[in-house]
């Protein structure tokens, strides 16, 4: 669905002024926007996937490792679709508290796409690179937004997300380098034109969200504290918008409409979006495994 068309529908949880600032910028945070109800549960639902982490040795399709995790103290860089790992997180997604939130950027129908669990886990767990999502999972349009929730809250040394506002309107960049590996992340060359005084980078208390449109250019900072950031994120889209390639994080759930109801019509926007690989042949290692390859071809050819 089109933003002139979402906003011909009554706002659920935003203010009309945040909605139109979401539609301006790109992006907007509301700090402490989720009860303490839920950020309670969200919580008990992370320590536990934390418990079981311990036992892991080596990244695989579920946890992505941080260097130096151990079983005595675990460094995660991500739960992969924590939806499917504890029941809370699905409830979580599928529940007004964060529908609402995605119908007032979406439309009244909305779909669910895939979810993740961001910990930088502190003491120097490594940042993102500039980049833009929708390239990694394209859509028939540019509804899809990831509502991220700071689990703990975020402080300006915890590497929290960082926006250029307005950059959804300007095009969509390259995510592979010169010599066409996906790096998920945008090339430095393309970039000439921004400066630090364009960049926000909101927190916030616990509970603190973050609506992020899938064109805004975004990254984050290390985590230079030593209090880890858990940031739950989930992608929804209208339910007229329809993903073209296969899912870089794929789940049971993909495609749930979890308010509202299904399309009759798909939803078209016409501007090109670069395909990614084909996640479908080819397994999706994650920014960190990008980036770790991404140096090594650095050091390799001196
Ligand atoms: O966790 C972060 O700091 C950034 C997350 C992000 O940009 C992403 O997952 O696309």
């Amino acid at each position: 669905m089109q933003p002139e068309q979402i906003l011909t529908h009554p706002a659920n949880r935003l203010t009309e002024s945040d909605r139109t600032r979401y539609f301006e910028q790109g992006y907007l945070a509301i700090p402490g926007a989720i009860s303490p109800g839920w950020v309670r549960r969200l919580r008990g639902a992370m320590e536990e996937v934390v418990e079981r982490s311990r036992s892991c040795t080596q990244s695989d399709g579920v946890f992505d490792l941080e260097e130096g995790h151990s079983a005595e103290a675990p460094r995660l860089h991500r739960l992969y679709s924590p939806q499917d790992h504890h029941p809370v997180f699905w409830e979580f997604v599928a529940s007004d508290e964060m529908t609402a939130l995605a119908a007032d950027v979406v439309g009244p129908d909305v779909k669910f796409h895939h979810a993740k669990l961001n910990f930088k886990t502190g003491k120097g767990s490594r940042g993102f690179k500039w980049h833009q999502d929708i390239q990694s999972w394209p859509h028939t349009d540019y509804s899809p937004v990831t509502i991220g929730v700071y689990i703990d809250g975020c402080e300006a040394d915890q590497g929290p997300l960082t926006m250029v506002p307005g950059t959804h309107q300007g095009p969509l960049y390259s995510m592979y380098d010169e010599a066409g590996n996906y790096v998920a992340r945008l090339r430095d060359g393309d970039l000439t034109w921004m400066r630090e005084d364009m960049v926000d980078a909101p927190v916030g208390p616990p509970g603190t969200v973050i609506l992020l449109n899938c064109r805004t250019i975004h990254g984050s900072a290390t985590n230079t504290s030593q209090r880890a950031r858990p940031l739950f994120l989930a992608v929804y889209s209208s339910a007229d918008a329809f993903p073209y390639t296969a899912s870089p994080i794929d789940s049971p759930r993909l495609g749930e409409i979890v308010r509202g109801r299904p399309a009759r019509f798909a939803s078209f926007d016409q501007r090109p979006c670069e395909l990614p690989p084909d996640w479908s042949r080819v397994r999706y290692a994650g920014p960190w495994q990008m980036q770790k390859a991404e140096e090594a071809r650095k050091a390799a050819a001196g």
